[in-house]
């Protein structure tokens, strides 16, 4: 029997990912590669809803491949592309634009966020329809599997309403996916607000690991940890959002249980528990750093890799877009 199909996307808005990416998405990127056949794409087009410099754009767009690559992605095991070098994933858009109701499309909490960040007549359109697009790139491949982080989940909601609405009225075309959404790192906190996910948009830098950051800022930056009052290494979300962010944090890049590690620290104080999470976290980048900056010396296979990618995800793609343009009516070119 063949494999289940997973697929994820990860947008290029930044230099590096930081810890948030790895834990609550790419991680389970490499954990499924093994047993699904899995498709992987860097979501360049979704990162122009923030008007990015076209320079910047190119070269955190080659940034990210390398990183994924870095982490453990294998282009022998996954198919790994940019969005944007397959086109069926615009023309699927479109059509799920058109089957999504304003209503449904306005209640999507990223948008109603960013539009009352920037006010209504600067917000773009295409932060409203990204989730339609985020939808084609799913629907596209027939996935089974999305694995994504927390905030993630509406999205794809959304995505399976869409696949449902359009199998109900047209037949049975698109394959119903499901979120794969881990308890344990799906949500990371920010080291210095830990209510809040740890994410590249926030105000200051300083509660961010970024995993292309030189091990010396890393190690500063867990040591300065926000933690709360008490001593006790314990996990508690609700009474010690801090300590329990880096339990989580320690946890899932040793591979060790949170209680192991809480008998460890007992009687230890908390400046004993965060030189031990700065060790295990920066142990755990340095190769992935030196392994991205080396692949981005080699701009020539990256490129190859890519071009493998978008050709074997455009097989794919062509046959949906196919069947679908069939379904609704549109008439194949003869
Ligand atoms: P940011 O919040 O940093 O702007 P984002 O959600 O826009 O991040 P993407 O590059 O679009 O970043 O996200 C890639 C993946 O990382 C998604 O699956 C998302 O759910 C996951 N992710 C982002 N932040 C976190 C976090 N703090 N904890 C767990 N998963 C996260
Ligand atoms: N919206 C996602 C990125 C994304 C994605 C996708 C994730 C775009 N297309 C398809 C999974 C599947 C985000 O902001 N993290």
């Amino acid at each position: 029997m063949s494999q289940p199909r997973v697929l994820s996307g990860i947008q290029p808005t930044n230099g590096s990912f930081h810890l948030g990416n790895y834990l609550g998405a790419v991680k389970q990127w490499v954990d499924l590669q093994k047993s699904h056949d899995a498709f992987y794409c860097v979501v360049d087009l979704h990162a122009l809803t923030s008007s990015p410099d076209p320079k910047e754009l190119r070269q955190n767009t080659l940034t990210s491949i390398a990183q994924l690559l870095a982490l453990g992605i294998d282009p022998e095991q996954s198919t790994l592309f940019l969005q944007s070098q397959v086109a069926e994933h615009n023309q699927l858009g479109w059509i799920m634009e058109c089957l999504t109701g304003f209503g449904e499309a306005s209640r999507m909490t990223q948008f109603k966020d960013k539009s009352q960040k920037v006010g209504n007549d600067r917000i773009g359109v295409g932060v409203f329809t990204y989730p339609m697009l985020m939808a084609a790139d799913i629907l596209l491949y027939q996935a089974d599997q999305v694995p994504v982080g927390e905030d993630q989940r509406q999205h794809i909601e959304l995505t399976r309403d869409l696949a449902t609405r359009f199998n109900s009225q047209y037949g049975k075309t698109f394959t119903i996916p499901q979120g794969y959404i881990l308890k344990e790192g799906a949500k990371i906190y920010d080291l210095q607000d830990p209510t809040s996910k740890m994410s590249k948009s926030a105000e200051s830098m300083s509660g961010l690991i970024e995993i292309l950051d030189t091990p010396e800022t890393n190690s500063k930056k867990i040591k300065s940890a926000i933690t709360d009052t008490g001593r006790e290494v314990h996990f508690d979300a609700a009474e010690k959002p801090g300590i329990s962010n880096l339990l989580t944090i320690f946890s899932t890049l040793s591979g060790r249980s949170i209680s192991d590690i809480e008998a460890e620290f007992v009687g230890k104080g908390y400046g004993d528990f965060k030189g031990a999470v700065a060790e295990v976290v920066v142990e755990y980048l340095r190769p992935v750093r030196t392994k991205t900056l080396e692949l981005l010396d080699d701009p020539v296979h990256l490129n190859a890799i890519l071009k493998a990618g978008a050709e074997k995800a455009e097989v794919v793609a062509r046959k949906t877009v196919a069947e679908v343009y069939e379904r609704i009516g549109l008439i194949a070119r003869g």
